[in-house]
């Protein structure tokens, strides 16, 4: 049901006019676009706020049942245009801001990104507020409201440097409301003891804990056209005032503002130990004790409380939730623990991003029980709790001991959360499928009831409609604009992907995206690239799974081809890079560098010319996805198989007509079954290949480097001075690759991958063969729609009932 806001463009103009006017005391004509934008966004506002009001009132006097999606992360990007293309405004406001005279493009581009958030993880956390608002569902998100988001990285001598994003100092969030009556206490450290609490109970007693203030700010989520507003809730730090007097200093009020500083910046590994484990419990206490608060509101019992509220924890990163809530049931309301369990059980569920194993947290116990000593102790009554009821059911030893919660010292946090809900997902097919024979098969073999399967999607509008308005209004014109509200209408796209004049439309859809991201790889480095190469994009975080170095291996061997016959018949191709590696990661830093110096290398050599061009992309974010991401050929996802639990990148780029470069990994299978074999790219190890290896032992990365004479040129290229300025990088990798055996297979996959370049090559020389592809890439991409990801999501684990949307118009 479509219900778009009633606003003419004068109405508009009166109204931001008005804003302006009160805000910022100067003249249009002399604002900056940052002015502008404030005034832009504060108008927004007082249109959302009476839908926000209606949306909060009825779902209270309806008692809906409502999930709360608990997340480290969230990384919406910028809000402005999606806020006004939700609303149904966005052509309103162009066209008022057309007649004022004003640059409409550089107001939005004033917008800071949100950026807290890694990638695929926040991102995917980020997609799915949008689709629960769109969707209609009452699916609220729990996170952090981080001062500072992931660093910026500029390339300084070919060399990531890290700067703190201050996104949030100058202008702070123009989204958020700050809520202060719902503020909560949080309790960290100390000693926990049991005393007699009457009617032969206990209750613990705390001593020198540190009690922090938890107050929330609240962003509102706009669903497309349908007047829903949902909420994303965001915790800051603060000190109670009746505590103030242990914190004397600057230096001990910081220690405190800490918790919510800054992001990691590490989206594998666990570190900055305690303060990560105190960020975690932080969101997550601070979430239940108010969703806690709210359902009692209604006067319903406690005991039933899964019938009306659902907690995701997104990760292992709020995994600690089952605990906390234990301790707040039984604790702060005097429940009994069969109770408690069984309301925490249904309430819980979980999803898995990653089968890195370094990603599934672990905290060392002693560092746990001093963070959190109550917690630590339901988390040990949890543990010997479970062990005995798989004992007395006869369960598998080894398979319990295997599966248990507190073991060897440690803390298992994706066990706490198997344990201590109801549903445990992975991400795409092929990664819930290892999950249950690899990863998890234990707690598969024991619950198999718990697993099942939710395949990653984005949000379509923003990739079609914000990222490509042209390719957008191509669609319109070659099937009608039911696509823009139904993402499924975009199959009727199938009936003209062979028809000429279309295939032509949709070719020069394309090379206007490429200019437009020309342009500025010319404006951000120097670099002039040809829109008549093949732009050949890999964009995602730097990391060795991923195989940014098989790309880069490639690269070395064209660039070979072209020095050894220069007159050769070549088809030219730009490869594009745009990587974040963790500050602490040093092999993906090295793989930076590499990079930037043979694009130095290459760039500058005049037998090369057109023919190649490599250029990397500093600071890669949603925003700067906007603008490559339409502009692709290639979309390269060649991560080994079994390692990229889905991506969501490929399905952007799948979108808006790129084609795939594809291992069988992740979401690439699915892709490949909606587009047909003919219209992706597909190379590499199968999974099962994978695995072999890693049974038999008997994959040996040196003799393939002794034995394949192109293999062995491109990898000494590494180490024999043809790179300049990159000696110590360049042998890191060539040892990673040969001496120690190569642990991701680049070697073994290099071939296949050659040979499927050659083939994208070939393909692309045939315009009508590639546009057909391309084509069929955007009309089956519908699949991967994050409304309907989130709808399974709302059906089959948190069993939420579609609320009716309200009749909201703006005030
Ligand atoms: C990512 C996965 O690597 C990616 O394959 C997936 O598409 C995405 O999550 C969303 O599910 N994981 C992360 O970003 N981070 C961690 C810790 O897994």
């Amino acid at each position: 049901m479509e219900q778009t806001m009633e606003l003419t463009t004068d109405q508009f103009i009166r109204d931001f006019e008005q804003t302006f006017n009160e805000q910022q005391q100067t003249l249009l004509q002399n604002a900056t676009p940052t002015e502008l934008f404030l005034a832009l966004a504060h108008t927004i506002r007082q249109y959302y706020t009476p839908m926000w009001l209606e949306r909060n009132e009825s779902l209270s006097a309806r008692q809906e049942k409502i999930a709360y999606y608990f997340s480290i992360e969230f990384l919406p990007g910028r809000m402005l245009e999606t806020n006004l293309l939700n609303l149904g405004i966005l052509d309103t406001v162009k066209e008022g801001f057309t007649q004022l005279g004003l640059d409409f493009t550089a107001v939005k581009n004033a917008e800071h990104d949100m950026a807290l958030g890694n990638g695929g993880l926040g991102r995917l956390a980020a997609a799915f507020m949008d689709s629960l608002a769109t969707t209609g569902y009452a699916g609220f998100g729990n996170g952090l409201r981080y001062k500072y988001g992931l660093f910026k990285q500029r390339i300084v001598d070919g060399y990531q440097v890290e700067l703190p994003d201050a996104w949030f100092g100058s202008l702070g969030n123009v989204w958020e409301t700050r809520k202060d009556h719902d503020a909560v206490n949080v309790r960290f450290f100390g000693n926990v003891y049991m005393a007699d609490a009457g009617e032969g109970k206990l209750k613990p007693v705390y001593s020198n804990a540190q009690v922090l203030r938890a107050v929330p700010y609240d962003v509102p989520q706009l669903g497309y056209k349908n007047g829903v507003v949902n909420n994303l809730r965001l915790w800051d730090v603060e000190i109670p005032e009746e505590y103030e007097l242990n914190y004397p200093t600057i230096a001990d009020r910081r220690r405190v503002e800490d918790i919510t500083a800054v992001l990691y910046p590490d989206d594998s590994t666990e570190e900055g130990k305690k303060l990560r484990l105190m960020q975690e419990y932080f969101m997550t206490s601070a979430g239940l004790q108010t969703i806690v608060k709210s359902y009692l509101k209604m006067g319903l019992p406690l005991e039933k409380i899964y019938e009306k509220v659902s907690v995701h924890i997104n990760d292992t990163h709020p995994a600690v939730a089952p605990a906390e809530f234990m301790r707040i049931l039984i604790d702060d309301y005097g429940m009994e623990w069969d109770a408690a369990w069984n309301a925490t059980t249904k309430v819980m569920s979980y999803t898995n991003h990653t089968i890195l194993s370094e990603a599934l947290e672990k905290w060392s116990t002693g560092l746990f029980s001093f963070v959190l000593p109550r917690v630590f102790q339901i988390i040990v009554e949890i543990d010997n709790r479970y062990m005995a009821q798989m004992g007395a059911q006869g369960a598998d030893y080894a398979r319990v001991e295997n599966t248990r919660i507190v073991r060897n010292g440690q803390v298992h946090m994706a066990h706490l959360a198997i344990i201590g809900g109801h549903s445990v997902n992975g991400v795409a097919q092929i990664h819930t499928e290892l999950l249950k024979e690899d990863t998890l098969r234990d707690f598969y073999a024991l619950t198999p009831e718990k697993f099942n399967n939710k395949t990653n999607g984005i949000v379509q509008r923003r990739w079609t409609q914000i990222a490509a308005p042209v390719l957008s209004q191509t669609i319109d014109k070659w099937i009608g604009f039911e696509w823009r509200n139904d993402i499924h209408a975009l199959r009727a796209l199938n009936d003209v992907v062979d028809n000429p004049r279309a295939q032509n439309d949709f070719w020069e859809v394309k090379q206007l995206a490429k200019k437009r991201l020309a342009d500025y790889i010319e404006e951000t480095t120097g670099v002039h690239v040809s829109t008549d190469a093949i732009f050949d994009v890999q964009v995602k975080r730097l990391h060795a799974y991923k195989r940014q170095l098989l790309n880069v291996m490639h690269i070395i061997k064209l660039y070979w081809d072209i020095k050894d016959n220069p007159e050769g018949d070549f088809t030219p191709r730009v490869f594009i890079f745009g990587a974040k590696a963790a500050p602490g990661y040093h092999f993906a830093k090295s793989i930076i560098k590499v990079i930037n110096e043979l694009a130095n290398l290459i760039n500058n050599d005049p037998e090369i010319g057109d023919k190649l061009k490599v250029v990397f992309l500093e600071n890669y974010r949603v925003s700067l996805a906007e603008l490559i991401i339409p502009a692709a050929n290639v979309s390269e996802q060649i991560s080994l198989a079994s390692k990229e639990a889905s991506g969501t990148s490929n399905m952007k780029f799948m979108m808006t007509g790129a084609v795939t470069m594809a291992t069988l990994d992740g979401a690439n299978i699915e892709i490949r079954d909606e587009v047909g074999e003919e219209n992706i790219v597909i190379f590499g190890m199968t999974k099962d290949e994978v695995y072999h290896h890693y049974e038999t032992h008997d994959y040996n990365a040196r003799y393939l480097y002794d034995t394949d004479p192109v293999l062995h040129r491109v990898i000494n290229t590494f180490v024999d001075g043809t790179i300049p300025r990159c000696q110590s990088e360049g042998s890191e990798i060539f040892d990673a690759l040969v001496t120690y055996n190569d642990e991701y297979f680049l070697l073994e996959d290099f071939q296949s991958y050659v040979a499927a370049q050659a083939r994208v090559s070939a393909l692309y020389r045939d315009r009508e063969r590639w546009m057909h592809m391309s084509m069929m890439n955007i009309a089956n991409s519908d699949k991967f729609t994050s409304d309907d990801t989130i709808r399974q999501y709302a059906e089959e684990i948190w069993h939420l009932s579609l609320p009716h949307a309200g009749r909201h118009r703006a005030a």
